[in-house]
């Protein structure tokens, strides 16, 4: 696939790089994205499974599908994409990394510091106390987890519709995309907020924006420069081509 030049340069000039990635960079390492004709959404009801009113109304269906979840992730590796975002956290003197995604592959990719805006699939707490929960979750259909502390309702530690997300998350990643030289967005239809609102305050603040997406999203009218290819293949190619072009440039001075 062919990288835009621009985009080589407009790399190899970055003091600060950010990258904001969606289900899609986890595509490729076997777990289903919401919005593909294949995904989650497609026979499920976000509002139902992913938000508060969904887990009140029916803690059993929620945790049947959040331990269908847990299984998938665990069964998953990174992939091509994950290490290559991993490698890029130190090719910049600056460079962030922002996940819309639960599964923590970009911290079994080896990257180091990882903004998740939506927290993680991996642990619980305590609904009622807040309280962290180590226990037991893969109970069989029909037993829910329970609080040791307080005997309320044990959750997944995720951001679910309608709820805050993480404060010092979401002030980071703003930070990032209001400060940064060259944002990514990768694998997200960017169509969740606030989490969608990032890459237009970069594009709004100066950064030179680039989509890594085979498919057309909302974004992709407006960013200035497209991947259209699965980030799997996407990144280990550009990484590559920026190796070849640094070369170049340092060769002809
Ligand atoms: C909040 C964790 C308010 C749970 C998730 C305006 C401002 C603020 C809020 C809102 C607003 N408008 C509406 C809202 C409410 C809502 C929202 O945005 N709704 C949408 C549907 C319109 N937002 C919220 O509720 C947020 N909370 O704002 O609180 C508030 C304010 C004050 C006080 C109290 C409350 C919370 C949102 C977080 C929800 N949690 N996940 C879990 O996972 O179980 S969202 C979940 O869906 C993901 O985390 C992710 O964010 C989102 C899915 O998006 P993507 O990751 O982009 O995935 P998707 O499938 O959509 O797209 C995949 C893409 O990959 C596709 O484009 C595809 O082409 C591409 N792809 C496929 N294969 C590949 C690929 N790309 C590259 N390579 C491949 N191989
Ligand atoms: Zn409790």
């Amino acid at each position: 696939m062919e990288i835009p030049e621009i985009l080589l340069q407009k790399i190899a000039e970055a003091e600060h790089v950010a990258i904001l990635t969606g289900a899609g960079v986890s595509a490729e390492s076997g777990i289903k994205t919401f919005r593909d004709p294949d995904g989650l959404w497609a026979q499920l009801n976000p509002a139902e499974l992913a938000s508060v009113e969904g887990f009140m109304a029916n803690p059993q269906l929620v945790w049947s599908w959040y331990r269908h979840r847990v299984e998938v992730i665990n069964d998953a590796k990174p992939n091509p994409g994950h290490y290559a975002i991993a490698k890029m956290q130190d090719m910049f003197p600056k460079f962030t990394l922002i996940t819309q995604n639960v599964d923590r592959l970009h911290h079994r990719a080896g990257s180091r510091k990882v903004i998740e805006l939506h927290g993680n699939i991996v642990e619980n707490h305590c609904f009622d106390c807040k309280s962290p929960f180590t226990g037991d979750t893969a109970l069989p259909d029909g037993h829910l987890p329970v609080c040791p502390i307080c005997g309320g309702r044990i959750r997944p530690s995720v951001v679910w519709f309608g709820e805050m997300l993480p404060v010092d998350a979401i002030e980071a990643a703003e930070e990032a995309a209001y400060s940064c030289d060259v944002f990514f967005s990768v694998g997200t239809s960017a169509e969740v907020y606030p989490a969608a609102n990032l890459p237009v305050t970069a594009k709004r603040n100066g950064a030179f924006v680039v989509e890594v997406n085979p498919n057309f999203t909302v974004l992709s009218g407006y960013v200035d420069a497209k991947l259209a290819a699965p980030s799997g293949e996407a990144l280990p190619v550009l990484l590559d081509e920026f190796g070849k072009y640094k070369k170049f440039i340092e060769e002809s001075l």
